[in-house]
């Protein structure tokens, strides 16, 4: 009777010990893909690229905005909230410094175009200028936004035809009419702000 039931206690033993080492095994395994995962994580986090900015009043207006840029996998989104602005129609566009010195916002210098294309409309057949974003809809209250997804621009990316770097959003008083040269009529700049990281 002693022998069985010492018998009894070291198969429990063995058995106790088997199961602790599965648990192991287990908690091994979990471990190891937390660690894959997090690694998979940072090579995404690393290919996604992104710059918040702001945008100032300008030409004693009291329009001001935010504007994010978001580059993944070539492309990049780029949203834009305005406010303080008046009820109607604006332009929006990307010019060539990232300077916003002035009072009237000319230091940002004209319409950013590297690639030496006629002012149009964006996606226009016959060429338009990179930083041809087009005009938005400023509501009763003066609020506005404006989204655009481009493989055409890159954030940082160093090649001077797509590179949005170290260029300006500037919001205008008017519309862009989309074919008076060099920069669409759209009047006033009320907005500017340069795009920095
Ligand atoms: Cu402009
Ligand atoms: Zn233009």
């Amino acid at each position: 009777m002693k022998k069985i039931a010492l018998g009894v206690i070291m198969l429990s033993l063995v058995l106790t010990g088997c199961k602790d080492d599965k648990k192991k095994m287990e908690t091994d395994e979990t471990v190891e893909k937390e660690v894959v995962k997090e690694m998979e994580k940072e090579v995404t986090e690393s290919t996604i690229k992104k710059v918040n900015m702001e945008l100032e009043s300008r030409s004693g207006s009291t329009a001001k905005g935010t504007v994010t840029f978001v580059e993944d996998s070539g492309v990049v989104k780029m949203d834009a909230k305005l406010s303080g602005l008046t009820p109607g129609t604006h332009a929006i566009h990307i010019h060539e410094k990232a300077d916003c010195s002035a009072a009237d916002g000319t230091s940002s210098g004209g319409h950013w175009n590297p690639t030496f294309q006629p002012h149009a409309k964006w996606g226009a057949e016959g060429g338009y200028h990179k930083g041809d974003i087009g005009n938005f809809e400023a509501d009763a209250d003066g609020n506005g936004s404006i989204a655009l997804k481009t493989d055409e621009w890159c954030i940082g990316c160093g090649d001077d035809k797509k590179d949005i770097l170290g260029k300006a959003i500037i919001v205008h008083k008017g519309a862009d009419d989309f074919t008076s040269q060099p920069s669409g009529a759209a009047g006033a700049r009320v907005s500017c702000g340069g795009i920095i990281e």
